[in-house]
């Protein structure tokens, strides 16, 4: 993992939350990068920028650092190679806590996620450990995804949803608030999933912990420039993850009922 560029952030923060740093992972999002940068700051003036690019083929490091170079609040972190999204996230989120920042924010390159929604995702953080920015909840809106990417997140967060027994609608969504007391609790450093998992890994963290996850309602739109990411293996991986977690989960209840009995039994006179 290369350094952050040094430059300092200002002190002052999101009224009610602090110090915000909002993690943008990169992979050949050179086209995208400058423009999700500048409605990031137009919608949310307070808020620093962490850019964590893949040494992506397409140049997007470089654009990433002069956008660094002209305005002190946005920061790039360069890795070595693609190692997926979770790995990404995990080294931004090292970052804000090594920085000293109150929360920290998961936001798309491609413009999926529209800054101008951040500001209602950060005052609902004001009441909550994590805050989920959810298209699958009352007033949530996907616009311009085919059918088929419909039926896939639907049926993908329906089948989350049962197998892992959390009252999560959008547990794939990756427009997020965490606070950063809250992101300590459930070693992120320890996570394993890369793709769509990765999300899914960690609401799995946080309801286990009993922290408090609010979801916001947000409007979701396709991506407008370059290619996707997501493949059969990230879905494969998230569908193989999901369901080995429900199996445990079963499996230790089971054995906590058994024990339970046995427990009981014995202190029968
Ligand atoms: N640093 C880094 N970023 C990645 C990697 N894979 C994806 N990303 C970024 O993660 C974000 C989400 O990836 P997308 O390709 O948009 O995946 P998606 O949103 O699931 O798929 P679409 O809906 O088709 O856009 C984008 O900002 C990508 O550039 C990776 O391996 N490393
Ligand atoms: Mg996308």
């Amino acid at each position: 993992m290369s350094d952050v560029d040094g430059q300092e952030s200002y002190l002052e923060g999101y009224p009610g939350v602090g110090r915000v740093l909002v993690v943008i992972p990169t992979y050949n999002e050179a086209d995208n990068v400058g423009v999700i940068t500048s409605r990031v700051r137009r919608a949310v003036p307070s808020v620093d920028i962490l850019i964590a690019d893949d040494n992506s083929p397409d140049g997007t490091g470089d654009v990433a650092d002069a956008l660094a170079a002209d305005d002190p609040r946005v920061h790039v972190l360069h890795r070595p190679g693609k190692q997926g999204l979770g790995a990404a996230y995990v080294a931004g989120f090292a970052v804000a806590r090594e920085r000293g920042y109150d929360a920290v924010v998961e936001m798309d390159a491609d413009g999926s996620h529209a800054p101008e929604e951040l500001p209602r995702l950060l005052d609902a953080a004001r009441g909550a450990d994590v805050v989920i920015g959810s298209r699958w909840v009352r007033g949530g809106k996907v616009v311009n995804w085919p059918w088929h990417r419909q039926l896939l997140s639907r049926g993908g967060n329906l089948y989350t949803r049962l197998a892992l027994g959390m009252p999560v609608h959008d547990a794939t969504g990756g427009y997020r608030v965490y606070r950063l007391p809250a992101l300590e609790k459930i070693d992120f450093e320890s996570v394993a999933s890369q793709g769509y998992s990765f999300q899914v890994e960690l609401s799995r963290r946080v309801h286990r912990a009993g922290l408090r996850i609010v979801e916001v309602p947000i409007t979701f739109a396709e991506r407008e420039r370059g290619a996707s990411k997501m493949s059969s293996v990230i879905v494969g991986e998230a569908l193989w993850r999901v369901t080995m977690w429900g199996a445990r989960d079963r499996r230790d209840a089971v054995t906590r009922a058994v024990r339970g009995r046995t427990d009981a039994h014995a202190r029968w006179p």
